[in-house]
């Protein structure tokens, strides 16, 4: 499994730890070469912020991966997040036919929402296109709202694990070959990561620190790809990521301040020796 390359596909938002300003440091420090296609430019990322810009990079994407194939260029995996418009999709979709491997691994986290609401810009036909990338992928990675929106349930707060099989069931029926569904909790200290695939369940619980950081989802997905292209089995990828993330949140908590998004950079060194174990 080593020198993959990892193409990696979402915004750059100047400002606020998310997305590729976390997707590229975190991979590439797992050890993989990481390249990117941005999907738009922000100022900043759209939680929390007033007044950002938006350069949409739609009609860049077809050109970009026709370079790619003059020059011969591929990816062994294909991870994609926060995708600016329902176009970008489609143009998503024939990336993953372009320029993936033979037998590349595709991982779709479907940010587009987060404590029971869309992310400002997206309605329910931007979540009801997302299904359709979520159908090509070998991965998915929604959190329980995200998940909602996807398969069309009611979102709640406080729920039971029939609550969460059902969602499961719904996903599965999406047409990902696995489900990494994030932020599942059954009591209030606790939250979690279910892993669903083929019939099968497994629970990875963990403490929960605070709610709503910002970015932690991408720097889950981040850290869940680098260490399962480093050949990590897909549980022990996603307790390495969740190791992490809780990581970023504990070493960001006590600064008020930092309030945008979560400080991952000084616990790498923490991801790193994870992964290369
Ligand atoms: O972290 C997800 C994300 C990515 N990109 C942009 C965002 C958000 C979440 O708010 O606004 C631009």
């Amino acid at each position: 499994m080593l020198n993959q390359r990892i193409l990696t596909i979402q915004d750059i938002s100047c400002v606020g730890q998310c997305s590729l300003t976390v997707a590229l440091p975190i991979i590439s420090a797992c050890g993989l070469e990481t390249c990117i296609l941005p999907s738009a430019v922000l100022s900043t990322h759209t939680g929390g912020f007033t007044g950002y810009t938006f350069r949409d990079l739609t009609e860049d994407i077809p050109k970009i991966y026709k370079h790619w194939q003059k020059e011969g260029i591929a990816f062994d995996a294909i991870y994609t997040g926060y995708l600016g418009s329902a176009k970008q999709i489609d143009y998503v979709l024939d990336v993953f036919q372009e320029v993936g491997l033979p037998g590349c691994i595709k991982i779709v986290d479907p940010a587009m929402g987060d404590n029971g609401k869309l992310y400002p810009g997206f309605d329910e036909a931007f979540a009801l296109k997302m299904a359709s990338l979520c159908a090509e992928a070998d991965i998915i990675l929604p959190n329980i709202t995200e998940a909602c929106f996807l398969t069309g349930t009611v979102y709640l707060e406080t729920y039971d694990e029939a609550y969460i099989d059902g969602l499961l069931q719904k996903l599965s029926a999406l047409g990902a070959k696995s489900v990494i569904l994030t932020g599942v909790g059954y009591t209030p200290e606790q939250t979690g990561v279910v892993v669903y695939e083929q019939g099968k369940k497994r629970y990875y619980g963990h403490r929960k620190i605070s709610i709503g950081s910002h970015g932690t989802g991408d720097v889950y997905a981040s850290a869940f790809t680098g260490a399962l292209l480093r050949g990590h089995e897909k549980y022990e990828a996603v307790k390495i990521a969740a190791d992490y993330t809780v990581e970023c949140i504990l070493n960001t908590i006590n600064d008020p301040e930092h309030w945008y998004g979560v400080k991952f950079e000084a616990v790498l060194p923490k991801l790193i020796e994870a992964v290369n174990r």
